[in-house]
């Protein structure tokens, strides 16, 4: 699809040929702002609420609706909904793999706790949810290379634990009320914006470093192998899967990405930009956790059910990010 397509495919897809109104929790994280710029070029700015108990820059309430949600207060949840007439709730809110080993406590409420009221709340006022899962929500036990849409899946972080109730939650919903859920399981996501707290968030934070100074330290071997992501591939999945006919989908949860790489894959096509770049590893309990996790990320299934297919490679994506971390942060 290019662009212009994908705005006709996706302009009008509520019954009543009305644009959605959506509501995304979580919105200060690593996907939030730049989803809600997808949404707002494709159903109007005024369509599309971003959300968190985060206070907000000035960039972000310049550049369309913010406002507070606590996803951990069902009756507030469900004024937001009833006083913007929501349609669509993107529940992004979450802690991720290494800071939800950090806080346990803290990552069963946000997650778990979370994912209930956001699934009540959209059972109860009809409407299409989007959850994302994870790569994590496999563990050690599960196949590695390639790991399917459907196998073991027995995680060992809090985080990838979350997933996969959220995941069962969803299902259970649908299958019991009719609930649309719809949940992609993603692989690390790359983006000039940094993420926070996550396994994968190497392959974001050596850009930075690397760009500013030469160096990096990174916390997982040179041959860790990950799946991976860049954001526009991830937040146009996104996209294409909620607006995909439920006749289409034979699942709920479907895996997703676009490719897998080392640190020391990532470091040589750096080489090309920064040719004395000086990398050291230094693996701490970050890697218990990515030796747990897929490899290669089998994702024929959403490649054949709703047409998905990734457009970044790792060449693109390194082009891509050094030019946005050079213009945007350095
Ligand atoms: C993490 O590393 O925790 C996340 C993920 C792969 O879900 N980026």
């Amino acid at each position: 699809l290019n662009d212009f397509e994908s705005i006709q495919r996706f302009a009008h897809s509520l019954p009543t040929g009305k644009p959605p109104k959506i509501l995304i929790t979580g919105g200060l994280g690593q996907l939030g702002t730049e989803c809600a710029k997808l949404l707002r070029s494709q159903y109007g700015r005024e369509n599309v609420i971003l959300s968190d108990i985060i206070k907000p820059s000035q960039e972000i309430v310049d550049s369309g609706p913010y406002i507070f949600a606590d996803i951990l207060d069902f009756k507030g949840l469900q004024k937001i909904v009833v006083d913007h007439r929501v349609d669509w709730l993107i529940h992004f809110s979450a802690l991720l793999s290494a800071i939800g080993e950090q806080n346990v406590p803290l990552a069963v409420r946000v997650n778990i706790e979370g994912v209930h009221n956001v699934i009540e709340l959209a059972k109860q006022y009809n409407l299409r949810i989007f959850v994302p899962s994870t790569i994590g929500a496999f563990g050690p036990d599960s196949p590695r290379r390639p790991t399917p849409n459907v196998t073991v899946q027995r995680p060992r972080t809090i985080y990838g634990v979350s997933k996969v109730h959220a995941e069962l939650m969803g299902e259970y919903y649908h299958h019991k009320f009719g609930l649309d859920f719809r949940c992609l399981r993603f692989p690390g996501v790359i983006s000039s914006d940094p993420p926070g707290g996550g396994t994968t968030d190497y392959a974001v934070a050596i850009f930075h470093n690397v760009l500013r100074n030469g160096k990096y330290t990174c916390y997982l071997r040179p041959d860790t192998l990950l799946p991976m992501m860049y954001i526009e591939d991830c937040l146009r999945a996104l996209l294409e899967f909620m607006c995909a006919p439920a006749e289409s989908l034979k699942r709920r949860v479907y895996n997703v990405t676009a490719m897998s790489f080392t640190p020391e894959d990532l470091v040589e096509k750096l080489r090309k930009y920064v040719p004395e770049l000086h990398v050291t590893y230094n693996p701490d309990s970050r890697q218990l956790i990515a030796d747990s996790w897929p490899q290669i990320f089998d994702d024929s299934e959403a490649r054949a059910d709703w047409n998905w297919n990734h457009k970044y490679d790792l060449e693109k994506l390194v082009d891509l990010m050094v030019k946005d971390v050079q213009e945007n942060y350095i």
